[in-house]
């Protein structure tokens, strides 16, 4: 019923704010045996890229965006390292206004700058990386007063809480641990605030351990420090300067949980381990959460029988190219049921 109806009562929506809908959130829940077995945890996977833009972002956006027009916005503009912008330009499409997105040039994968243009965005390539294009966007949105829909918009944070009351009614209380990819840090600080609600609220008992992962060449939030050149395989988090990394680092230190980095080589194997014994593509990014538990669990850090929930945050085909450099090759044959009997083994 997307997440203004759904969640409308818990958001900040007054008698002005437009209803904006694509029907996002309300994404599936899916316990996952087969790898849950090999960690020695029920462990479970909210497939986020089940939502209209295939990303998390559309939960934040749509508010973002409703608010947008509420508040008389004439256009729309991001940075992005892919999804947001995405998703902006889909939400901007839907509501008929326009939209400016910045990306690394280079650095965004293939699907979403598919996206962000076949919705019409007006799409600016940037000699530089995101943490640049977010200051960029920034000073633009400034100048000109559009609505600045990155994750320095509250809103985006506000409504992207959502995921976690979800999971909340779903397992019926919060999962022990709750592993999640960090990239600028606003869903890990999201999902905290929510369990948090929920928790006061008095509809679940206890709180979740936040366990975030960043990739290797891309970890401020583990080495402590913003990282100038940023690199990754996985695009959608390769960023050095993360906006929301105050939030973050409160939400791991109040949850005893941990930031951890895990290689590009780590993501690759988690992907195809998702994929394999799972039956779930999930973008390089979202794979983080995998790797990284399956790091948890060889240094003797992942309890017995808890309850784990990965967020996996985009959809595996969005980065097609990623997943054709590890996924092998179709088989060629002839036209002949012979041929074909000798390629069925
Ligand atoms: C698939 O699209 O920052 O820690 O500009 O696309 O809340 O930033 C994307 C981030 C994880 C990290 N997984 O989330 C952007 C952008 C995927 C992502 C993250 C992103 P945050």
């Amino acid at each position: 019923m997307g997440v203004l109806k759904r969640y409308g009562t818990k958001l900040p929506i007054t008698g002005k704010t437009p209803s904006v809908n694509l029907e996002e959130g309300s994404t599936p829940l899916v316990r996952l045996d087969r790898i849950g077995e090999t960690l020695g945890v029920e462990l479970w996977a909210k497939l986020e890229g089940c939502n209209p833009s295939g990303s998390f972002k559309d939960r934040g956006m749509v508010l973002a965006v409703a608010k947008a027009l509420e508040d008389g916005a004439k256009a729309l503009v991001c940075a992005s390292t892919g999804n947001t912008s995405a998703s902006a330009a889909a939400y901007a499409a839907h509501v008929g206004l326009p939209c400016y997105v910045l990306l690394p040039s280079g650095k965004v994968a293939l699907g979403k700058l598919a996206q962000a243009l076949i919705y019409g965005a007006k799409v600016i390539a940037i000699d530089g990386n995101f943490d640049k294009a977010l200051e960029m966007a920034r000073e633009a949105a400034e100048e000109r007063s559009f609505a600045m829909v990155n994750s320095v918009n509250p809103y985006r944070l506000i409504a992207q809480k959502t995921g976690a009351w979800e999971i909340c009614e779903s397992l019926g209380r919060a999962p022990d641990i709750h592993a999640i990819p960090v990239g600028n840090a606003c869903n890990i600080s999201a999902y905290w605030a929510g369990y948090k609600e929920f928790k006061e609220w008095g509809q679940i008992p206890s709180l979740p351990k936040m366990m975030g992962f960043q990739a290797e060449g891309a970890a401020p939030l583990v080495t402590n420090e913003p990282c100038p050149n940023p690199e990754t395989i996985a695009t959608a988090i390769r960023i050095g300067n993360p906006v929301s990394a105050e939030l973050a680092r409160k939400a791991v230190r109040e949850s005893g949980g941990q930031f951890n980095s895990v290689t590009d080589d780590e993501i690759l194997k988690a992907q195809l381990m998702l994929a394999k014994d799972g039956g779930i593509f999930a973008e390089p990014a979202s794979c983080a959460t995998l790797a990284g538990l399956i790091k948890l669990k060889a240094a003797g850090k992942l309890p017995e029988g808890a309850t784990a929930v990965m967020i996996l945050t985009g959809n595996g085909l969005k980065d097609p190219d990623t997943a054709l450099s590890q996924a092998g090759r179709p088989i060629k044959i002839g036209s002949t049921l012979k041929e074909l009997l000798e390629a069925l083994v």
